[in-house]
């Protein structure tokens, strides 16, 4: 007998910056990294010194090939500052800090960028380069930047989250150019042809709205929505990082994975919440989400992987 051959479940995942790149971790150490397709967030984009930074694929991109700084989350491991502290003897702006072998890849960056090629082609041709497996596109090549708005005025993005220490209470936040943008190339396919759909453990309002953002993201993540298993960035009344929790809070929401399920209820069909917060999981689906209850605190490589099989369980896959 001939056994037809075995096809890899395909998965996308939405993804924010270090939970994003944490989640994944887990991912590809249980299924092939070469089933995985990554869509990045843009929203925190950045020109620095005429280099376009783009910090949440960065995050991916090293995390998955090793080079990242574990404690930190961001940049590369052991990165010195020295071109930093030159421009800043010179005068320069240095609140964002850039390492040596970060510049290099945003100087790799530009590079591509200044010969006319899009964002997605130069994330891949860098990703080819660092010996990325999974396939990251960013959610547009256009520009879409993040902006919030404090009693400090209408921020950019790094300067709320890095300048000032994502310190000033948030009352809205925008994606300028959103209206522009379209999906970059392979986004909408990923998206309608995949197994299972995850949205990450990321920021709903900074890390995955702007995602969504994007004319048609929408929509397209809705139509799978039987397909879409997201996890919740919030754990027993606090986020595990940045400022989700203060959001939730001054945009006049509980701090609870119940205001994530209403705020993804009609793109995820299913919310995978902590154990801490299993008593919720009656409300979360009174939500109209479905809610598997895990451990999702993702401390070490062991957490990761077990996190990304109950994604897989949630979203029917064999994990
Ligand atoms: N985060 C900080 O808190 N301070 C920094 O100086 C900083 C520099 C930086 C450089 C490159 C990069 O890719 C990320 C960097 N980040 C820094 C992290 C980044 O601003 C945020 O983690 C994300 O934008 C939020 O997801």
């Amino acid at each position: 007998m001939i056994w037809p051959a075995m096809t890899a479940s395909r998965i996308t995942v939405l993804a924010g910056g270090v939970g994003g790149a944490r989640f994944l971790q887990g991912l590809v150490d249980v299924v092939a990294p070469e089933s995985v397709t990554v869509i990045g967030n843009v929203g925190d984009d950045v020109e620095l010194y005429g280099l376009h930074v783009s910090p949440d694929l960065d995050t991916v991109l090293y995390t998955l090939t090793g080079w990242h700084d574990e404690a930190r989350g961001w940049g590369v491991r052991g990165d010195t500052a020295r071109a930093l502290e030159r421009a800043a003897r010179l005068g320069a702006e240095a609140w964002f800090r850039l390492g040596d072998l970060d510049l290099g890849l945003h100087l790799a960056r530009a590079e591509r960028l200044g010969r006319g090629e899009s964002l997605s082609a130069a994330t891949a041709a860098l990703g080819h380069a660092l010996g990325l497996r999974l396939r990251l596109l960013p959610a547009t090549d256009d520009r879409l930047r993040t902006m919030l708005t404090t009693p400090a005025g209408e921020l950019d993005f790094q300067t709320y989250y890095v300048r000032r220490r994502h310190a000033d209470p948030v009352s809205a936040i925008r994606f300028d150019g959103a209206e522009e943008a379209r999906p970059a190339p392979g986004v909408l396919e990923a998206i309608a042809e995949a197994d299972l759909v995850a949205v990450a453990p990321s920021n709903p309002f900074i890390s995955i709205a702007p995602i969504l953002a994007v004319p048609g993201m929408r929509e397209a993540v809705a139509a799978r929505r039987e397909r879409v298993v997201a996890v919740s960035p919030i754990v027993a009344g606090a986020a595990l990082r940045g400022p989700a929790a203060a959001m939730l809070r001054s945009l006049g929401h509980p701090v609870s994975p119940v205001a994530v399920a209403r705020l993804l209820a009609d793109v995820a069909g299913c919310l995978v919440v902590d154990r801490a917060d299993a008593a919720l999981a009656g409300d979360v689906e009174a939500a109209d989400v479905r809610a598997a209850v895990t451990d999702t605190v993702m401390r070490d490589g062991r957490a990761r992987r077990a996190l990304a099989r109950a994604v897989l369980t949630a979203g029917g896959l064999p994990a």
